[in-house]
């Protein structure tokens, strides 16, 4: 489990976070819809991967914060980054995006426990007996540490091979200890996190067919036998070689109709225009229209660090635009309009908070101002400040102060194209709290 003193911040944060969440409700009812607010309106979440090495950069932070309302580390919580060595957890770079996630009120998918890949090298030289144990204890100290924290884990993926065979793909695991393992891996993670909804996540099982096949007769064996198991994940990584598949939403519903929740865990189409929308709309249709799909992630905030970057595959262009993608996702999930645009020539703005460096007696926090869909020559934003603390400076704005209270507006930075953003910065004394401030709504003229 992680540090107390970890909780206790999270504790005294919620009070702000709460406040800050009600401030969003009240803005939405003017301003348009975003994706995880409209995924919320239809009961799922809708997430994104997210890299630790990118939450400084204030476009990244900023367009997470507006429109996801789930993360997956993207690596930072595999074996190789978790655990390098026998026994010994690093946790920075997982902790410093759930501690992202939860400041914004974001749920956390844990990905990913037992999988053959970005596996130290000292897994695959443990005989078998060594290794169940090595991988008891991994699931533990993951699971340990965050516990009660993540909504969902990928306890085991990509466990069975591709092509027709349906047959388990080789791996230290599978080779050391059989079948077996991932049931294993599964009873070990319920007890660790009783609260964790359990995954078996897989790609190229998308539709029905060999893979899919196999894991269904998996999922159905471990219902029949009480094995536990909530969710399986199908990664949705498609492109001209691998299309959204005709049978996307009854393959899903096959699942969900085992009673197991279905999750798209990892969605990337590669394209672009109106293609591109309209496959991403057909995703989305297929995962509304069957009840047990809970919520959607894709795999990256921004086409320039995706993985598949040269294929163009998510909803944000390299400069954080919004794609015909992103409308048509935003569409098919009920939302309306482009985030901060009424489409009425109101002006509108966002603000967004993040924490950019840190030490024991302070901290620097950054607000990222964002115009809506209409150019603005100025902007007004709040930051209340937990009680205990205390600002020393604050540079490009210019604050007034009434007790915990800053309003600030611009210094030189007022003027915004539409969709553009600036950003003011301040440095804050904790006096002992280390809760993070709310960011109350931004209003422009
Ligand atoms: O997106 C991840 C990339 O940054 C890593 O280099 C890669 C290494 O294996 O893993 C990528 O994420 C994979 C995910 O963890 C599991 N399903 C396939 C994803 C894309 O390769």
């Amino acid at each position: 489990m992680r540090m107390t003193v970890r909780r206790l911040t999270r504790a005294a944060t919620a009070g702000l976070v709460a406040a800050a969440a009600l401030t969003a409700a009240a803005h939405s009812a003017e301003a348009a819809d975003t994706l995880g607010s409209a995924a919320a309106g239809q009961g799922r979440y809708f997430g994104t991967a997210v890299a630790a090495n990118h939450l400084g950069e204030a476009d990244y932070a900023a367009t997470l914060d507006r429109e996801f309302s789930s993360v997956t580390p993207e690596n930072e919580m595999k074996w190789d980054a978790t655990e390098p060595s026998r026994g010994t957890f690093t946790f920075g770079s997982a902790d410093r995006i759930v501690d992202h996630a939860q400041g914004q009120g974001m749920d956390v998918r844990g990905h990913t426990l037992v999988w053959h890949s970005q596996l130290p090298s000292w897994v695959g030289s443990l005989g078998a007996s060594d290794l169940r144990t090595a991988m008891n204890d991994h699931i533990n100290g993951l699971m340990g540490h965050y516990k009660g924290e993540i909504h969902s884990w990928d306890v085991v993926n990509e466990a069975f091979q591709d092509g027709g065979s349906g047959a388990r793909r080789s791996s230290p695991f599978q080779d050391k200890l059989g079948n077996g393992f991932i049931e294993e891996a599964f009873r070990t993670a319920r007890a660790a996190d009783p609260a964790a909804k359990l995954c078996y996540n897989d790609y190229n099982t998308d539709g029905v067919n060999a893979k899919s096949n196999a894991v269904y007769d998996m999922v159905e064996d471990f219902k029949s036998r009480g094995v536990p198991i909530d969710c399986v994940g199908f990664q949705s990584h498609f492109n001209s070689n691998s299309p959204v598949p005709s049978d996307y939403r009854q393959n899903l519903q096959r699942f969900a109709d085992l009673g197991v929740d279905v999750q798209i865990t990892e969605l990337d189409i590669e394209g672009s225009g109106s293609a591109q929308a309209a496959d991403y709309t057909k995703v989305v249709e297929a995962c509304l229209a069957v009840s047990r799909c809970t919520g959607m992630t894709v795999w990256g905030v921004t086409d320039k660090y995706s993985w598949r970057s040269g294929g163009t595959p998510l909803l944000f262009d390299g400069n954080y635009q919004e794609k015909p993608a992103y409308d048509a996702v935003l569409s098919a999930l009920g939302g309306s309009g482009d985030p901060g645009d009424p489409g009425d020539g109101t002006l509108t703005c966002t603000a967004t908070y993040t924490r950019t460096a840190d030490w024991s007696s302070g901290y620097n926090g950054q607000v990222t101002i964002t115009a809506g869909g209409e150019p603005i020559s100025s902007w007004t934003a709040t930051v209340t400040l937990p009680a205990q603390q205390s600002v020393s400076s604050l540079w490009n704005g210019t604050p007034t102060r009434s007790g915990n209270v800053m309003t600030v507006r611009p210094s030189w930075n007022g003027t915004l194209a539409a969709g553009a953003s600036t950003s003011f910065g301040f440095t804050v004394a904790k006096n002992g709290s280390d809760a993070a401030p709310a960011v109350g709504t931004c209003t422009a003229s």
